[in-house]
């Protein structure tokens, strides 16, 4: 039996093979991936932003070897973003931080 990080690690590359296995290669995403795992995966972030290019600013920032694709590395370091900004609210939400 895996434990349960060994689990979420098994779900992350899952979904990330999901994607990036759509069109072209299947070890990056490319923008329209991306943009898909965005919308499907967390549509509650893109869907409460008024601003359109924001999925795109994001992927180029991710983009860390400028190649157009996000291989898993880049695709982490989103995952690793987003996991340090729901700890910190959590902390800040803490009676006793
Ligand atoms: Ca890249």
């Amino acid at each position: 039996m895996p434990t349960e990080t060994e689990r979420c690690i098994e779900s992350l590359l899952a979904v990330f093979q999901r994607y990036a296995g759509r069109e072209g290669s299947s070890v990056t995403l490319s923008k329209r991936e991306f943009r898909a795992f965005m919308d499907t995966e967390l549509a509650a972030f893109t869907k409460n932003q008024k601003d359109p290019g924001v999925v795109d600013r994001m992927m180029k920032k991710l983009d860390m070897n400028s190649d157009g694709q996000l291989d898993f590395q880049e695709f982490l370091n989103l995952i690793g973003g987003i996991a340090v900004a729901c700890h910190d609210s959590l902390i800040l939400k803490s009676p006793n931080p």
